[in-house]
C-alpha cells in the first residue's frame, strides 16, 4: 500500500507588499502544484495594509486556486499575522511560513519539507554550514542580529543557530498543542513558536538553507531591536515562576508596545484575548467571503 503525501498549507505574511509579492505568489502556486506529491494551498495573511497589496493577492488569487487570503483590519504585527494563520492548521498535515519578498525560494522551502522525516518541525538556517546567502544584510543588521541570538541563547539556551530565518516548516499536531501559548506579535514571534515547541517537547531540526535579502525590508532597525528584546524577555518570563507577581506591570508594558509603535501582543496565561475577524477568500472554512 503507498502511503498519501502529506498535505501541506503554507503562510505568507505580508505587510505593504505591493511591490514584492506577486512574482513570490506566483512561483510558489507554479512550482508546487508541479513537484510536491500531496495537496498544496498557499494562504497569504495581511494586516491593514496602506497600499495595494489586497489588490496584488486578489488579482493572482483569481488565476490560481490554490491561493487564498485573510485580512484582518486590526494591527496585528507579522507574528499575530502567524498566530491567525496557524488556526488555519486542521486543513493540512504540514504547515508551513515563508516571507513575501522571495527570500525563500520554492526550492529551498520544498527542501525544509522534505527533511521533515522524524522531525515535528524543520527551520531554514542562515548561519549553519552548508547555507547558501544572495546579498547579505548591512554590515549594521548583521551586528543586530547576532547580539539578539546571543541574548535569546542566553535567556533560552536552545541549540539553534538562526531562530530568525523566516522560512518553517511543522507538523500539524506540533501546531495545534501550542497554538495557545503564541502571543508574541511581532519579530520575535518565532522564538515564541521555537521556544513553545521545544518546551512541549516537540524535534526541532535545523536546515541550512538559500535566502536572498531582498532591498524593501520593513525592519527599522533601532525600534525593532528594543521591540524583539522586550518579547523574547517576556516569553521568558511567562515560562518564569514569576509571572503571575507581574500582572500589575502590564499598563507599562502596553505603555512601552505603543511607544515602540509595536504591535501589543496577546494576554499571557490567564488573560482574555480578542476574536479576530478577517475578510477571507480560498482554503480554509472561512473561505468565500
Ligand atoms: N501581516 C504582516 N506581515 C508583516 C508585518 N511586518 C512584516 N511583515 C512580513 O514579514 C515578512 C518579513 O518582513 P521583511 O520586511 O522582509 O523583514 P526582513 O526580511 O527580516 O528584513 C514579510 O513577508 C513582511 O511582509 C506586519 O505587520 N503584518
Ligand atoms: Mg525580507
Amino acid at each position: 500500500m503507498t502511503e498519501r503525501a502529506p498535505s501541506l498549507l503554507l503562510l505568507i505574511p505580508a505587510y505593504n507588499e505591493e511591490h514584492r509579492i506577486e512574482p513570490v505568489l506566483r512561483d510558489y502556486a507554479r512550482y508546487f502544484p508541479q513537484h510536491y506529491p500531496g495537496k498544496f494551498q498557499l494562504v497569504v495573511v495581511l494586516n491593514g495594509c496602506r497600499d495595494h497589496t489586497l489588490d496584488v493577492v486578489q488579482r493572482v488569487a483569481a488565476e490560481f486556486p490554490c491561493i487564498g487570503y485573510r485580512d484582518f483590519p486590526q494591527r496585528i504585527g507579522k507574528g499575530g499575522a502567524l498566530i491567525e494563520g496557524l488556526r488555519l492548521a486542521p486543513l493540512a498535515d504540514l504547515i508551513g511560513y515563508v516571507d513575501a519578498d522571495g527570500a525563500t525560494p520554492p526550492q529551498a522551502f520544498h527542501d525544509l519539507v522534505n527533511h521533515l522525516g522524524a522531525a515535528d518541525c524543520v527551520i531554514g538556517s542562515r548561519w549553519l554550514p552548508g547555507a547558501v546567502l544572495h546579498q547579505a544584510q548591512s554590515h549594521k543588521r548583521q551586528f543586530a542580529s547576532r547580539v539578539f541570538h546571543l541574548i535569546v541563547r542566553g535567556l533560552f539556551g536552545m541549540n539553534i543557530r538562526d531562530t530568525q530565518c523566516g522560512a518553517k516548516v511543522i507538523r500539524r499536531e506540533a501546531v495545534e498543542k501550542i497554538h495557545p501559548s503564541l502571543r508574541i506579535a511581532d519579530m520575535a514571534f518565532d522564538i515564541n513558536l521555537l521556544y513553545s515547541l521545544k518546551h512541549a517537547g516537540f524535534r526541532i531540526l535545523e536546515v541550512p538553507t538559500e535566502w536572498t535579502d531582498k532591498i524593501g525590508s520593513k525592519v527599522t532597525l533601532g525600534r525593532t531591536s528594543l521591540t524583539m528584546l522586550l518579547s523574547a524577555v517576556r516569553v521568558r518570563l511567562i515560562y518564569s515562576p514569576f509571572y503571575r507577581w507581574l500582572r500589575p506591570l502590564r499598563p507599562l508594558e502596553t505603555w512601552i508596545y505603543r511607544k515602540l509603535r509595536a504591535p501589543q501582543p496577546l494576554p499571557g496565561p490567564g488573560g482574555k484575548s480578542e476574536v479576530r475577524s478577517p475578510k477571507s477568500e480560498g482554503p480554509g472554512p472561512a473561505g468565500g467571503a
